[in-house]
């Protein structure tokens, strides 16, 4: 085990996204994830409200997409995850590929599961202050810390 430049234990936010959850990837996301080493510490299926998707996808608000992908997003069932482990934020951020899928290489969620960038499978938290702002979103405070 390294013990110095090792990444810290952090928590992120991974949302299986309604394309993902209809294919039947859940199962296949969430293998990933624990093959991969990382530690799944609170699941939740269900539908996301409007409002709720508009908070989550608040940074695009102004962007051309930003309607389509709130209707997406609460259109049908999501499988949300609190995701921990050393590095975990980058970690399931190389794991899902590219936000494109068109550039995500295969081996990837996106790359393996997706060809379009309005329907690409798979969400995670891109930082630490995303990834605390989305678990405080969608699971509460507890979770964030
Ligand atoms: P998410 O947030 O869904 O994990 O995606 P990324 O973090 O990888 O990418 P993002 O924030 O830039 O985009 C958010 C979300 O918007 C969709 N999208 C994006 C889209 O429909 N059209 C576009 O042109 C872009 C850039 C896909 C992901």
């Amino acid at each position: 085990m390294r013990t110095d430049g090792a990444p810290a234990m952090e928590r992120t936010f991974v949302m299986i996204k309604p394309d993902g959850v209809a294919a039947g990837l859940t199962g296949e996301i969430i293998g990933r994830i624990e093959r991969r080493g990382l530690d799944i510490v609170a699941i939740r299926k269900g539908g996301m409200e409007r409002a709720v998707a508009e908070e989550h996808y608040v940074e695009h608000r102004e962007r051309p997409f930003f309607g389509e992908l709130v209707e997406f997003i609460s259109s049908d069932p999501v499988v949300m995850l609190v995701v921990e482990g050393q590095g975990a934020i980058v970690a399931m951020r190389t794991m899902m590929g590219p936000t494109d899928p068109q550039d995500a290489p295969p081996g990837t969620i996106r790359g393996d599961y997706a060809l379009d960038v309005g329907q690409n499978v798979v969400h995670g938290s891109d930082g630490p202050e995303s990834a605390e702002r989305e678990l405080a979103l969608h699971f509460g405070v507890l979770v964030a810390a």
